[in-house]
């Protein structure tokens, strides 16, 4: 059995929405951010870096989106990575473009601690995220297949992760429709049972 360590605000909204897709069973435990349960000892001795997702396996713990996701297609749904390197090489491309300057972006908008002791220095990085995140959604959107599909004609792992952080955005008051492409995907992808499903549980906001 799996048990997901998830907040309905974050990104671990994206594995619940492929454990949905695959109709794996799992266990969800809240971590609750408003009392800072992240770092609590119990929740640090499972994930030192104080974040979610968490994912505990039969095998051992499993954080970070990209290799949690990895794992459960490779345990129960292959068909979420293309068939062909190129295109997989694509799916991954944009999944680490995601975890690495997407999800970034949007941290600046709240966690300028994370990288500053200056409150000043807070509040320049909170005023720049909207833009940082903007350039990154105008990158996508002129880059990805939308097939309709990020990358081709069927569901892979970077699609739940897209839907997600384009999410993000509009809590940065980034108006999506500027972006007809990821407009459409977020419709689509609202529209999924599994996105439903995850909804309906409260692991997706
Ligand atoms: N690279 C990680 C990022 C995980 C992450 O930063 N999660 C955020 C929520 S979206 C978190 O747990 N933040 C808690 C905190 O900073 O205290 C991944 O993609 O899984």
């Amino acid at each position: 059995m799996l048990t997901l360590h998830y907040n309905p605000l974050t990104i671990s909204a994206a594995t619940a929405i492929v454990l949905e897709e695959l109709e794996v069973p799992y266990t969800p435990i809240l971590v609750d951010f408003s009392d800072v349960s992240q770092q609590s000892p119990a929740y640090l001795a499972l994930n030192p870096k104080g974040r979610v997702p968490t994912l505990q396996t039969p095998q051992g713990v499993l954080t970070e989106t990209g290799a949690i996701l990895e794992y459960l297609a490779a345990q129960h749904g292959p068909h979420l990575i293309p068939e062909d390197p190129f295109q997989a090489a694509r799916m991954r491309e944009t999944m680490h473009y995601l975890a690495s300057t997407v999800h970034v972006n949007y941290a600046h908008a709240m966690r300028g601690p994370r990288w500053a002791d200056l409150e000043s220095s807070w509040a320049d990085m909170t005023a720049k995220a909207p833009h940082t995140m903007a350039a990154s959604l105008a990158y996508l959107e002129g880059h990805l297949d939308f097939a309709p599909f990020a990358i081709g004609n069927s569901l892979t792992l970077a699609d739940p992760w897209l839907f997600v952080l384009t999410g993000f955005a509009t809590r940065l008051h980034i108006d999506i429709a500027q972006f007809p492409n990821l407009s459409a995907h977020q419709v689509m992808m609202h529209d999924r049972y599994a996105v439903r499903a995850a909804r309906n549980k409260g692991m997706l906001a």
